[in-house]
């Protein structure tokens, strides 16, 4: 059994900060659970392009309030507590905070640690060239 507390791990390398979010990853590949468990928060005001290409991702809110852009649909979703997004289909999608928002993130495959948002919004998986800046 792993017992991991965010308010613990948040004060190690386990967090990753950039300008418009932070994400405390709480389960990454080497815990070999199949899928890794971040805490992310979205500060407030901010907008993000993501695509996950190589992941599945399942995203629940616990707090804050924006919405979510689905880039081949342009349906607008509100995101709320008590929401979850599923991107089933590596969804291309704008992700908007109107207040600080924390999220419960799940990744399959599981994130390792290293990654960084590459300028297309992915993550490269494991043994991929990486280019950018570790966070
Ligand atoms: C909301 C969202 O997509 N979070 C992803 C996790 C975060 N970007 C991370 O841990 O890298």
């Amino acid at each position: 059994m792993i017992v991991r507390d965010y308010h613990e791990a948040k004060k190690t390398n386990r967090k990753v900060k950039t300008e418009g979010w932070d994400s405390v990853r709480l389960a990454l590949k080497d815990d070999n659970m199949g899928f890794s468990f971040h805490i992310t928060t979205i500060y407030a005001g901010t907008e993000h392009t993501f695509h996950y290409k190589n992941h599945l991702e399942a995203v629940y809110c616990i707090s804050g309030e924006g919405s979510i852009e689905d880039l081949a649909t342009g349906e607008v979703h509100r995101i709320r507590p008590g929401v979850i997004y599923l991107l089933d289909q590596h969804d291309k999608h704008i992700l908007k905070s109107e207040t600080e928002m924390v999220l419960a993130c799940a990744f399959n495959p599981p994130v390792t640690g290293r990654e960084v948002h590459r300028e297309d919004g992915s993550y490269a998986l494991e043994g991929e060239a990486v280019v950018g800046e570790a966070v």
